[in-house]
């Protein structure tokens, strides 16, 4: 940086003398920033869930424990399906819950007789987990894993033996399967249940129980670059809501101290924190149903396209990653009409997005770091998502603008903010020039890896940005106007 700004002057000169061969650094990163693994996992943006076990068999969305393994049988068990259609509508991970609160195990644990051995699908021979990660392999889909903390069939839940139990069955997951891209521990606790025959209820302490940061190690231990989510962190958190619905304002940023998982207070989760000093990043769960397995009596109740796209403004749209379960039926598929409603909504998403109006058209900005193209407001509109526009250093607030070149239709505006180096938009303005008079179609808070914004449609020749807060050098790596596709809403 210091030499670059020494020969700044050279390097002004007609711009770029080709004899100024060292660009400028990139600038400062604020004192939060991603992992390379937290990067990639948000640059997924669509990722699936599968709730699948006892439950699909037995009507339930809660299983007490006491199910046999026996009514675990799906007819036509087909992983390749699942993960086939997860990478046509472009869910980049599968996340299957290899046991829920019921405590049956998808795959033949050495810890637990409650399992698949001893269902009679595959004659009892058969691991849905294996199977699932062989197909997730095949159609370069991540894997991720649920297990529940809270087991109502187990004995010893409630008591310490348990968590030797539960990180032993960690361990199995963690070990015997390859990569695993993130595990998921959920924030459900504690109530009646089998456990063991005893049928009662058991309590624990959510803070004391679980001892969760030795289980996050043992994670980080067996595999250092898997993910873990909980309400908390500490590299996923929760968004505070089962609908998929992120805040306007979402930083990625929170303080996970004190934060108690299954009892962590939503609106913090919703909005994030500007302050905090863990990089969390925000991920939006929903089902495609009104339950999280599948019943036969919710197949009218599946979401519609335009209902997943809604989703995907409040999720995606402000910076989340987001989680959709899809789960499979009794035939250990998943449904046609869930099916339906994927492929409509991915056709549609992909072709509102297929266009940018903006792409390669000028942009001018009033403040241009170093005046060096390394910085140059055009980059916001080369399609590229790594190059960005910065300003210097002791500016936190600009303008810039674009000419469209003509009169152009959009309704769909996106921002992404560069967020390697951190997150640092707190607020901001959009304005369009229509019939030659300005005026503002958009105002926002944050933006993070990613920002849409739906506006009543515009005609206009010249778009305006202005970053008007930003808690370091504002940057911004994309901007992208768009016609949504017809039948994208319903109104
Ligand atoms: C909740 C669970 O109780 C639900 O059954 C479901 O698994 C959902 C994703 O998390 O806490």
């Amino acid at each position: 940086m210091a030499f670059c700004r020494s020969v700044r002057a050279l390097c002004l000169a007609p711009v770029l003398l080709t004899g100024c061969a060292r660009p400028p650094g990139d600038i400062a990163p604020t004192a939060v920033v991603p992992s390379d693994r937290q990067l990639e996992y948000q640059k997924m943006e669509l990722i699936g869930f599968l709730h699948f076990t006892v439950n699909t068999f037995t009507d339930q969305e809660w299983g007490f424990g006491d199910e046999p393994p026996a009514v675990f049988r799906p007819t036509h068990f087909e992983p390749d399906q699942w993960a086939e259609i997860a990478a046509e509508v472009g869910m980049k991970e599968l996340i299957l819950t290899a046991k829920h609160h019921d405590g049956f195990a998808l795959w033949p644990s050495e810890y637990t007789e409650h399992s698949v051995k001893h269902s009679p699908w595959r004659d009892g021979a058969g691991d849905v987990v294996g199977e699932f990660v062989a197909a997730c392999r095949r159609h370069g889909i991540k894997v991720g894993f649920y297990l529940s903390p809270w087991d109502r069939n187990h004995a010893d839940y409630g008591r310490r033996a348990y968590l030797d139990y539960y990180r032993n069955q960690l361990r199995e997951l963690l070990t015997n399967y390859g990569e695993v891209t993130e595990v998921w521990f959920d924030g459900a606790n504690g109530g009646t249940g089998y456990y063991g025959g005893a049928n009662e209820e058991r309590r624990i302490d959510r803070e004391t129980y679980y001892e969760w940061e030795e289980t996050w190690g043992l994670v980080k231990s067996l595999q250092a670059g898997t993910l873990i989510f909980s309400d908390a962190g500490p590299d996923i958190r929760w968004i505070g809501n089962e609908r998929g619905f992120a805040g306007e304002t979402n930083w990625s940023t929170i303080d996970t101290e004190g934060i108690v998982v299954g009892a962590a207070a939503a609106a913090y989760l919703n909005s994030g924190d500007p302050a905090g000093k863990r990089w969390v990043v925000p991920l939006c769960n929903t089902s495609i149903r009104p339950g999280w397995f599948y019943h036969a009596d919710e197949d009218d109740e599946v979401k519609s396209p335009q209902e997943l796209l809604d989703i995907y403004y409040r999720s995606v749209g402000r910076n989340c990653v987001l989680l959709l379960n899809v789960p499979p039926d009794k035939k250990g598929l998943l449904h046609e009409r869930d099916v339906a409603a994927l492929r409509e909504f991915r056709r549609i998403l992909d072709e509102t997005f297929a266009v940018n109006l903006a792409e390669g058209k000028p942009v001018e900005a009033d403040h241009h770091r170093l005046r060096h193209p390394k910085f140059a407001p055009a980059n916001i509109v080369d399609g590229d998502p790594e190059t960005y526009w910065a300003t210097d250093d002791d500016v936190r607030a600009a303008t810039l603008a674009i000419d469209l070149g003509a009169a152009t239709y959009f309704d769909r505006i996106l921002l992404q903010e560069p967020i390697r180096f951190g997150q640092r938009i707190s607020a901001f303005t959009i304005e369009a020039r229509v019939a030659g008079e300005w005026a503002v179609v958009a105002r926002g808070t944050t933006i993070g890896y990613k920002r849409l914004l739906r506006i009543p449609g515009v005609t206009a020749d010249r778009v305006r940005i202005s970053i008007e807060e930003a808690n370091a050098v504002p940057a911004l790596s994309n901007l992208g106007l768009f016609r949504a596709a017809a039948g994208e809403t319903l109104d």
